[in-house]
């Protein structure tokens, strides 16, 4: 098939909540798009993207986009937007009205923090995804403990360093060992993978995976090393006793830039390579196979992921592994370091788009993960406040993502809830709403992005016309804001005026500056970079024995109790560790052709990953329990039981399960997805959900169908 001619390329960014932020070009076919492609002219990128990405066409010209507002005539859970004794089309200023007047009926009867805006990383351009406060503080409503994600991992990399920031991500072309740490890169964030074969290729580096089966970035290790979920610290900690043990600790490097490194090593002394052999599964000779090459390699970089950390030991993992770094000092060199995120070095100025001076600090900050609670009315997480009984959600599917899924089902069905949801696609959550707002993607929109694996800043310019009537995100700030009288400056700037504001207020120039360049290159210095004049922490030092009660703690009482943090890096017993009724632990890791929840509703996303949700399970483990390749099964626990398909793989640990991909609840067997399994309990020190940690047991439910 000839396929058009482009009229001419488009250039944008990636808003997926993807660590690559990847720079795009688009083919601009007749008012619509074609190929997508990386910008080979940013170097992170490097002409690399996804292949999901790749054939966004798929995705922006969807004959399942939402086209119009809708409002809800059925019952609740309708997902067929076109069943007209199911959903009634409505003008916008229809559908505006009825918002707002429920959100004013609501504050009349429970007070401003009765409505809760539900946001999340759907988008991660700044002014449609963060201009959401801009309303909710104008208006006094519940704040959000955004908690889903990053919170484990952040907490956990800032314990040590003092700061969420390291060496330029394209450093890792010139290392000699690159160890991928808890991230399912070629899936994930496939650039890492890009700049790490480089180095392969151009040095002869090595490259290390740790994970907890054998997915494909681990398939392309030279050292792999698979563990059972939640043990990663009792790695980190046997390596550094090898280390210490056999002198490639750097001590002058820890007498200078470090705290306590004796009593670390004292610490260390009884956390041998057998001691930790046990706890992960892993075999000795590994262990100190794994520690020889970090020991005898300066130019070591950690590429420190999200995955480890989705375990109630997560930011004690975190901690753990990116202490490595500092026991052999191979902060210091090019090539070296532990690279997390540079979330700390852009310092933009948000003031504009979240009126920050309207904010109410003694308003409560709901937690994102606990939605389920918090919409069941549990007074803890409400903090005895009033119920929620109003939401506007954008950017974000709970009903398909958040973990504790019997109580977010149970609180979306309240008759007495009244739910916005703006979307692109009818998801799950939209389903659930009273009222539909059709949403721009991101080729219809103007925005600015930041990379979070890379230090670029990012323009992306609307490039065509959105179909049908959607509109974006800031159009419903300005619309609501109107309507419930809720007054700042930044409602009545377009999207460019809050570009070109926020820029010059952090001193990065203007917008037509950036347009003109595409994107601002904003990594610090080498030395800062590898902080060699000092860590992010008062005295400067990188910290091994961190001062865990000292992050940012949410400002409306307690989010634990906690159980009491190891103070060194230590194996931390607080994960959901196998019983007799639970004999399996199960990780919820991502798929390759979906991410998150979005793209499951793409047909060739779907067919790549199989076609329908899966777990894998290892050979041995099936045939124990009579479960044959392809039959479905039942998996279960405390929190509720899901059934779907098993599929052997012998690249799983006995006694783990992975269920790949967060497939949309109605493909499983019996309407229940993956996170009925997962819990919101929040993770020491900082909250979020525990995704890859959960007992489980499971049993054959049916003859075999595949
Ligand atoms: N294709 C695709 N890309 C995505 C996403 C997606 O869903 N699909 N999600 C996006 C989002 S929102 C984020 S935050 C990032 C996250 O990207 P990552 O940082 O890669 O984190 P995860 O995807 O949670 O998991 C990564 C890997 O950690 C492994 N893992 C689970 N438990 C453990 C453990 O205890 N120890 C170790 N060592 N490994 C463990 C999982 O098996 C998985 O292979 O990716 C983004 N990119
Ligand atoms: N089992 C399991 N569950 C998980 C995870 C896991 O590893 N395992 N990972 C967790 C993680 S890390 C995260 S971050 C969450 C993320 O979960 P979500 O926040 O739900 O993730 P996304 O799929 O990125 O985005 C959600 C929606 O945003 C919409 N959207 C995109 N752009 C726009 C826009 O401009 N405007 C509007 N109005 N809508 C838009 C998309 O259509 C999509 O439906 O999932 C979590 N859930
Ligand atoms: S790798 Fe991530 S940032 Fe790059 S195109 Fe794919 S989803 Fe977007
Ligand atoms: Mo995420």
């Amino acid at each position: 098939m000839n396929r058009p001619l482009p009229n001419r390329l488009g250039h944008t960014a990636c808003p997926h909540d993807c660590p690559s932020t990847c720079a795009l070009e688009v083919e601009l076919i007749d008012g619509g798009i074609g190929r997508v492609r990386g910008a080979a002219d940013l170097d992170y990128t490097a002409g690399v993207i996804c292949a999901k990405v790749a054939r966004y066409a798929e995705r922006i010209h969807n004959p399942n986009r939402l086209l119009y507002p809708l409002r809800r005539k059925g019952e609740k859970g309708n997902s067929d937007w076109r069943d007209t004794n199911a959903w009634e089309r409505i003008g916008w200023d229809d559908a505006l009205d009825a918002v707002a007047r429920a959100f004013l009926e609501a504050e009349e009867r429970f007070g401003s923090q009765t409505v809760w805006p539900y946001f999340y990383a759907g988008t991660m351009g700044l002014v449609q995804r963060d201009g959401i406060h801009r309303l909710r503080h104008a208006k006094r409503y519940s704040r959000q403990f955004d908690t889903i994600c990053t919170n484990p991992a952040h907490a956990g990399y800032a314990a040590g360093t003092g700061k969420l920031a390291g060496p330029d991500p394209r450093e890792m072309a010139k290392s000699d060992l690159v160890v991928i740490w808890g991230t399912n890169a070629v899936a994930t964030q496939v650039n890492v993978m890009t700049h790490a074969i480089r180095a392969r290729k151009e040095r002869g580096a090595r490259i290390a995976v740790v994970d907890v089966y054998r997915n494909e970035t681990m398939k392309q290790a030279d050292i792999a090393l698979c563990l059972r979920p939640g043990t990663d610290a009792a790695l980190a900690c046997a390596v550094m006793h090898i280390l210490f043990r056999d002198g490639h600790a750097d001590r002058d490097y820890l007498a200078r830039y470090t705290d306590f490194p004796d009593e670390l090593e004292a610490h260390l002394a009884s956390r041998t390579p057998e001691w930790a052999a046990a706890i992960t599964g892993l075999g000795i000779e590994e262990i100190e196979a794994f520690a020889r090459a970090v020991g005898t390699t300066k130019r070591t970089f950690f590429r420190l992921g999200y995955g480890f950390t989705r375990s109630r030991s997560g930011a004690v993992s975190m901690h753990a592994a990116s202490s490595i770094a500092a026991v052999t000092g191979a902060w210091q060199y090019e090539g070296g370091g532990a690279f997390h995120t540079n979330g700390a070095i852009f310092n933009l100025d948000k003031r504009m788009i979240e009126a920050h001076e309207l904010c109410d600090p003694a308003t409560r900050r709901l937690d994102q993960s606990r939605i389920g609670a918090v919409l069941c009315g549990e007074p803890e997480v409400l903090f005895d406040g009033p119920p929620v009984t109003a939401m506007l959600i954008q950017n974000t599917n709970p009903m398909s993502v958040a973990p504790d899924q019997e109580k977010v089902r149970a609180g979306f069905a309240r008759d007495d809830l009244f739910v916005c949801v703006h979307e692109q696609v009818m998801t799950e959550t939209a389903a659930m709403a009273d009222i539909v707002l059709p949403a721009t993607m991101f080729m219809e929109h103007d925005d600015i992005y930041r990379g979070g694996g890379h230090q670029h800043i990012l323009f992306g310019p609307k490039l065509v016309e959105p179909p049908g009537e959607c509109r974006t995100n800031h159009q419903v700030f300005a619309g609501l804001a109107e309507r419930l009288g809720a007054d700042h400056p930044g409602f009545g700037m377009s999207e460019r005026e809050h570009i070109d504001w926020m820029l010059r207020q952090s001193g990065r120039g203007t917008l037509a500056e950036l347009e003109a360049a595409k994107w601002i290159d904003c990594q610090p210095d080498f030395r800062t970079s590898h902080y060699l004049d000092g860590f992010g922490h008062a005295d400067g030092r990188f910290h091994f024995k961190p001062d865990w009660t000292s992050v940012d703690a949410p400002n409306n009482g307690p989010m634990g109790p906690w159980p009491t943090l190891p103070s060194f890096p230590d194996h931390f017993t607080a994960i959901e560790e196998v019983d007799a009724a639970h004999p399996f632990r199960l990780a919820t890791s991502p798929a390759r052709s979906f991410l998150n929840s979005s793209f499951n509703e793409t047909p060739s996303s779907r067919a790549k990953e199989g076609g329908r949700p899966e777990v894998m399970i290892h050979p041995l483990d099936a045939a124990e329990r009579g479960i044959a390749d392809g039959s479905e099964v039942r998996l279960g626990n405390e929190r509720g039981r899901v059934r779907l398909h098993a599929r052997y793989f012998d690249g799983v640990c006995r006694g783990v399960l992975i269920s790949e991909g967060v497939w949309a609840n109605a493909t499983f067997v019996d309407g229940r997805g993956i996170n009925t399994l997962t819990g919101a309990d929040p993770i020491a020190p900082y909250g979020g959900a525990a995704f890859h940690d959960n007992r489980v047991w499971i049993e054959v439910a049916g003859p075999a169908t595949g």
